[in-house]
C-alpha cells in the first residue's frame, strides 16, 4: 500500500442501508466466470452490519475466531481505530464478539490501526498489530495479550515489539514451537520470537525479494518483484507457504512456497486474482472441520470500496501436488459445516445476513441486536428444527413502544411459524423474556427474524432459544 494510491469513488450509503435486493446484485457483479455460486442467495461478505478488512483467522476449539480490522463509514484513507472479533461453528452464522483491541489499548499509538494476526500459544491469545508510534511517527508493530480469544486485550508491552516503519504482520508457529514474525511493505522481514511471544532473538532479518522467490512486476523499477504486504505463512505437509497481497494498484493474491520457515522461497503464482471493488486485499488461511478455507476483503457492500472493505470467505481443496487452485470471489461464500441447533441459547448477533440492524454491548454481558426498524431482520442459515419446535423465548428490550419479532422460514418474506409481540420494557437496556407458540418449523431451515411495527427503533434481542415440540422426541 502507498501513500499513492487512487481514491475510490465518494461513500453514497451507509452499512446500515443494505438491503437484500441491492445486495445480491452487487454481489453477482463480482462473480467471476470460474467459480459460480452454487446457492442462489449471497452470504458474502460475511459481516453486513459494519465495514470489516484485512482477515485473520484462527481455529480453536472447534471454532473459527476471525480478527478483522474495521473501515468506517464514508472512510475516504485507512482512517481505522479499533479491530474486531468474530466466531463461527459452521464458517456462514458468524457472531459478533464486538471490538476487544483499539488503538486505546496500546498508549503509545496514534492512528493506523492496521492489518494484524492473533495467534493462540499455551492458552494465551497474542494480536500483533501495526499501528503509528506517536513519538516516532512510524509504523509499528505492537502485541497485546488475553487469555480469551474474544478479549480483552491488553497491551503486553507498553511500547512496540519491533519498530521499523513497515506493516502488517503475521506470526507463524513451526512445529518444533519456534515463532517467527514476518511483516513489510515495501520490504520482507522476519524475527525469531521467543517462547513468551512478546520478545525476540536476534535481530530482524530482510528476506530477499528476488524474482525467482516473489514474482516479477513490471513497470515500478523500485519495486522488481509482485510483494506488497499483507504476508500470511503457514506450514502444510511440511512445505511453509507465503501468500500475499501482490503489485499495487489493484492488488490480487499470489503465494510462494520453501522447503522451511525463512526460504528460500520460490513464487507460484496467483491465488486470487483481481476482483470485488477494492484496491487493496489481504488474506488469511485456515483448515476447520476438514475443509480449506480462504478469508480476503473487497468492496461488496453497498457503499463499499477501497476504504470501506468487507471480508468473505471462500472453501477451497488444494491440488493433489499442494499447490493452491486460483480461487474467486463468489456471492454465496463457503458451505455451512453441519447445522446451528435452536434448542440451546443462541445469540441474536450469531447472523448469516443482517438487513438494516447494528450490534452493541448488552447490559447483561455480550452484545445485543438493536437499531431495530420496522423491516430489519436477521437470517440465521441452517437451523436444526427436527421434529419441530413448539415455542420462542427471546431476551428482548425497547425504550419505545415495541414491536413484533416474525419468525419465517426461507426468506424474510417466507412461511410464518411464530410471532412474538415485544412490549415497551422500560428502557433499551431493561431485558425480559418474551415466549410465544411456533408451528409449522421443522426440518433444518433457514431462519428470518423479521422485526415489524412502527416508526422508529422498535426492540433490541440479546438471546434467542426454541422449546421443541415435545422434549423426549426432538433431538438436541
Ligand atoms: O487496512 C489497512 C491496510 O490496507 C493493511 O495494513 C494492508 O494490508 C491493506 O489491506
Amino acid at each position: 500500500m502507498t501513500a499513492a494510491r487512487p481514491s475510490p469513488a465518494p461513500r453514497t450509503r451507509f452499512v446500515r442501508a443494505v438491503t437484500w435486493t441491492v445486495s445480491l446484485l452487487l454481489a453477482f457483479a463480482v462473480v467471476p466466470a470460474a467459480v459460480r455460486p452454487t446457492a442462489a442467495r449471497a452470504d458474502n461478505p460475511i459481516v453486513q452490519h459494519v465495514y470489516t478488512a484485512d482477515p485473520a483467522p484462527l481455529v480453536y476449539n472447534g471454532r473459527v475466531y476471525l480478527y478483522t480490522g474495521h473501515d468506517e463509514d464514508g472512510s475516504t484513507y485507512f482512517t481505522m481505530k479499533d479491530w474486531r472479533v468474530w466466531s463461527s461453528a459452521d464458517m456462514v452464522n458468524w457472531t459478533d464478539h464486538g471490538s476487544p483491541l483499539s488503538l486505546a489499548t496500546f498508549s503509545w499509538a496514534s492512528s493506523d490501526a492496521w492489518a494484524g494476526q492473533a495467534v493462540q500459544r499455551n492458552g494465551r491469545f497474542y494480536w500483533y498489530v501495526p499501528v503509528k508510534n506517536r513519538a516516532t511517527g512510524r509504523m509499528a508493530i505492537g502485541v497485546a495479550v488475553s487469555d480469551s480469544p474474544t478479549g480483552p486485550f491488553r497491551d503486553a508491552l507498553g511500547h512496540p515489539l519491533v519498530e521499523n516503519g513497515e506493516i502488517d504482520p503475521t506470526v507463524f508457529i513451526d512445529d518444533d514451537g519456534q515463532a517467527y514474525l514476518y511483516w513489510g511493505n515495501p520490504n520482507l522481514w522476519y524475527v525469531r520470537l521467543n517462547a513468551d511471544m512478546t520478545s525476540y532473538s536476534g535481530s530482524a532479518t530482510r528476506i530477499p525479494l528476488t524474482t525467482a522467490g516473489f514474482g516479477t512486476r513490471t513497470g515500478d523499477p523500485d519495486r522488481p518483484t509482485l510483494y506488497e504486504e499483507g504476508p500470511w505463512v503457514y506450514r502444510r505437509n511440511g512445505l511453509y507457504y507465503l501468500v500475499f497481497a501482490a503489485k499495487c494498484c489493484s492488488e490480487f493474491i499470489a503465494y510462494s512456497t520453501a522447503p522451511g520457515p525463512t526460504g528460500p522461497w520460490t513464487y507460484r503464482g496467483t491465488v486470487m486474482p483481481t476482483q470485488g471493488s477494492s484496491f487493496t486485499n489481504h488474506p488469511g488461511i485456515v483448515d476447520f472441520k476438514g475443509g480449506s478455507y480462504f478469508f480476503y476483503h473487497n468492496g461488496a457492500l453497498p457503499g463499499g470500496g477501497g476504504f470501506t472493505r468487507s471480508v468473505a470467505v471462500e472453501r477451497f481443496s488444494y491440488n493433489a501436488d499442494g499447490t493452491i487452485p486460483t480461487i474467486g470471489m463468489t456471492s454465496a461464500g463457503a458451505p455451512q459445516v453441519g447445522t446451528l441447533d435452536p434448542y440451546v441459547r443462541q445469540e441474536a448477533e450469531t447472523i448469516a445476513w443482517g438487513s438494516g440492524i447494528e450490534t452493541e454491548p448488552a447490559g447483561e454481558g455480550g452484545r445485543d441486536v438493536g437499531w431495530i426498524d420496522d423491516g430489519d431482520f436477521v437470517k440465521v442459515k441452517g437451523v436444526a428444527f427436527g421434529t419441530g419446535a413448539s415455542s420462542f423465548t427471546a431476551r428482548v428490550s425497547s425504550g419505545s413502544v415495541g414491536g413484533t419479532v416474525e419468525l419465517r422460514l426461507g426468506s424474510p418474506s417466507g412461511t410464518l411459524v411464530g410471532r412474538c409481540d415485544v412490549p415497551n420494557t422500560g428502557g433499551w437496556q431493561a431485558w425480559t423474556s418474551v415466549t410465544c407458540p411456533v408451528s409449522g418449523a421443522t426440518g433444518t431451515q433457514d431462519l428470518f427474524l423479521r422485526f415489524t411495527g412502527g416508526s422508529g427503533y422498535l426492540l433490541n434481542m440479546d438471546w434467542w432459544r426454541f422449546t421443541p415440540r415435545t422434549t423426549a422426541a426432538a433431538p438436541r
